[in-house]
């Protein structure tokens, strides 16, 4: 009996090694064990997922039910107004995408009440770093620029990037940006986007209890609601964040928990909006706080970044990255934070234990955004600092009276980051013929094979990076180009791909372009919304010509090997609706064999969008995304371009070598 008991109990200890391939975070959570502290590995490990859920084969939207459904047998029941798998699984994708949509559009839309106050003069903390990209940004969506002041210009753009959110009728100001030849095909569906309110409004309706119960029509929504997501919030927030804040270019940054600093007073900012931890760097930047840190004993105040706020900053800024989502809470078993400033969205709630067992403070900053336990201290444009010094004051405290011994891993990698789809125009053409015609030519030379996009979360369902760092590794090991955002990009740069001589991962084509340009073989855009970047890069590519006339065409794919939250499947399917072929890996919520799954796996791409994919494994990941891309040579007719150039490149090699 009692060895029994202990058997049962040891299938729940955690496998370290099975849980991270980041060596800190595995480290942390050795010391977690020994601490008698939980994480949210830990949760995953005892807490099996709901099957039902997992296949999106349930209904709770009234309450007649919630209705189960079989996913074996998924056309042998339906629930019990009569919805079938189909409407059940097209409802649950479709709010979805509205919850994913509304977290990146809102999140735009504080960006740009930032940018109004600034313009207005209301705010006065904030100014408008970037006047060239504002000008440059007007003129693009029809905004008269020529002989008038920056600040008429810029209450001009406001107003109309307004449209994005609050438009009733018409089309999104950036569907101006839109190839051509893609927008003609969202016209002819009907899925341009009025504003991202309306269709988010609609979205919502129509998966209401017996509204839209035919699973063509809900995605249909769902994509509109998709496109006011990555071509309106998202990209309104990356915009603008640029205009206020400065926009990226390549800069040295460190990432990992090797970042904290143990006599020093460490700042944690984690969660999604800029202008929070814009401030927080000006607060640990002001003599009379950093002579407060070293009266209390500290070499002085260290601001570290995570996730997505974390991405965006050390893009931006070069502000150094203690990790992704899955270690949010294991850096805090370090010990080391003093203070940790959260305010929107992939903010665990279970930091708040975890924070408690090391004394850390917690601070939510967001009116939005409460954590039982926590305390509050509100964020607020017109006076941030008033927040931010606040935390740092507060860190001092704890880092007076730290008691407990501090355990930071040794371990930090260096690597470039900061390419904004302005800096890749100028990198590849030079300051005087800035374009992407030298990157279009290398794809069609068949230097470079084609372009990935490899974005989002990490996810305790599967090991933390590994799936990341594993595909990225194949797809430039083929010649794929990658650009990545959010956690995934500190995943690979933790794995030290970051460096320009990662490139010698790299296939010899793409290996002799990033040799030739002196970037690293990996491109680091920013954080989330910044996946709105990939989507200009790739407008771009088809308006300079040589890679087929609309979006779909482009040798292109993209992934989100560990995705979890809600606002990754909205971005995957902006992806798909603009063209792109989107591989997720972990799980994907929707039984296969159903019309809804062929909807999203094929039909989507009969009439004219990318499609979505699936694989667990990272190199069958990279063999569908590399398929594709050769599918798309093929039918450019550059495929054989690829052979010659490859053929070459060894013929040169044997001379070489004789
Ligand atoms: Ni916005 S959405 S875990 S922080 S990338 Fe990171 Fe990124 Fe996913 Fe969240
Ligand atoms: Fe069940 Fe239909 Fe109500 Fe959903 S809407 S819970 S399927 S009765």
């Amino acid at each position: 009996m009692e060895k029994e008991i202990k058997k049962k109990k040891d299938t729940k200890v955690l496998d370290i090694k099975e849980a991270t391939i980041c060596e800190a975070t595995a480290q942390m959570l050795k010391k977690a064990e020994k601490d008698g502290v939980e994480t949210a590995f830990h949760r995953a490990n005892t807490m099996k997922a709901c099957p039902i859920g997992a296949d999106s084969a349930c209904c709770k939207h009234c309450s007649m039910g919630p209705c189960r459904l079989n996913a074996k047998d998924p056309y042998g029941k339906v629930g019990v107004c009569g919805a079938t798998i189909d409407t059940i699984q097209a409802r649950n994708f479709a709010r979805m995408v509205a919850t994913g949509a509304a977290a990146h559009t809102d999140h735009g839309m504080s960006m740009l009440d930032v940018f109004r106050e600034v313009v207005n003069g209301n705010v006065k903390d904030y100014t408008i770093k970037d006047p060239i990209k504002l000008e440059a940004l007007a003129k693009e969506i029809g905004i008269e620029v020529e002989g008038r002041e920056t600040e008429d210009i810029a209450k001009d753009l406001y107003k109309e990037l307004e449209r994005t959110y609050t438009q009733v009728e018409g089309e999104i100001p950036f569907m101006k940006r839109v190839p051509e030849k893609t927008l003609e095909t969202w016209r002819k569906h009907g899925v341009v986007p009025r504003g991202a309110m309306r269709e988010i409004m609609e979205m919502m309706h129509r998966t209401h209890m017996g509204v839209d119960q035919h699973y063509e029509n809900i995605t249909k929504q769902s994509t509109r609601t998709a496109l006011s997501d990555g071509w309106g919030g998202s990209m309104v927030a990356t915009e603008i964040s640029d205009i206020l804040f400065g926009t990226p270019t390549p800069v040295r940054a460190d990432v990992d928990m090797g970042c904290l600093k143990e006599d020093q007073v460490n700042v944690i900012i984690h969660g999604h909006e800029p202008n929070l931890f814009e401030s927080m760097l000006d607060s640990v930047s002001d003599p009379t706080l950093i002579k407060a840190a070293t009266d209390a004993g500290a070499e002085g105040i260290n601001l570290v970044g995570m996730c997505c706020s974390g991405a965006e900053m050390i893009s931006r800024h070069g502000i150094p990255h203690a990790g992704n989502f899955m270690s949010t809470e294991t850096v805090l078993i370090t010990g080391a934070v003093d203070a940790m400033g959260v305010d929107v969205q992939c903010i665990k709630q279970g930091l708040v234990k975890v924070a408690e067992c090391y004394g850390t403070k917690l601070f939510t900053t967001n009116p939005r955004a409460h954590i039982e336990g926590a305390e509050h201290i509100e964020f607020e444009e017109h006076e941030p600092r008033k927040c931010t010094d606040a935390i740092v004051e507060m860190a001092i405290v704890r880092f007076k009276n730290r008691t407990l011994p501090v355990e930071i891993p040794n371990i930090k990698t260096t690597g470039i980051h900061g390419f904004s789809h302005e800096y890749i125009n100028y990198m590849l053409g030079g300051t005087f013929r800035g374009s992407y015609t030298p990157l279009n030519d290398n794809i069609i030379n068949g230097r470079i094979r084609g372009v990935a996009g490899v974005v989002g979360c990490t996810n305790p369902r599967v090991k933390q990076d590994y799936v990341h760092v594993e595909l990225v590794k194949e797809l430039i090991k083929k010649d794929v180009l990658v650009l990545q955002t959010g956690c995934s990009q500190i995943s690979l740069a933790k794995a030290g791909l970051y460096k320009p001589e990662a490139a010698h991962l790299a296939g010899s084509g793409l290996r002799e372009v990033c040799e030739t340009v002196g970037m690293p073989p990996v491109l680091g855009v920013g954080s989330c919304v910044d996946n709105s970047r990939i989507l200009i890069a790739a407008a771009e590519m088809v308006k300079v010509g040589g890679l087929g006339d609309c979006m779909a065409d482009l040798p292109a794919a993209g992934a989100a090997p560990e995705w979890m939250s809600e606002k990754a499947i909205s971005i995957g399917h902006y992806f798909v609706a603009s063209g792109v072929y989107t591989v997720f890996g972990v799980t994907f919520p929707i039984v296969e064999e159903t019309k809804f799954h062929k909807h999203l796996f094929e039909g989507l791409e009969e009439v004219g969008y990318g499609k979505w994919g699936f694989a667990k494994d990272p190199r069958e990941m990279a063999r569908l995304m590399i398929a594709h891309i050769d599918k798309k040579r093929k039918a450019l007719g550059i495929d054989k371009a690829r052979e010659r150039v490859l053929m070459d490149m060894s013929d040169r090699r044997d001379l070489k070598a004789a």
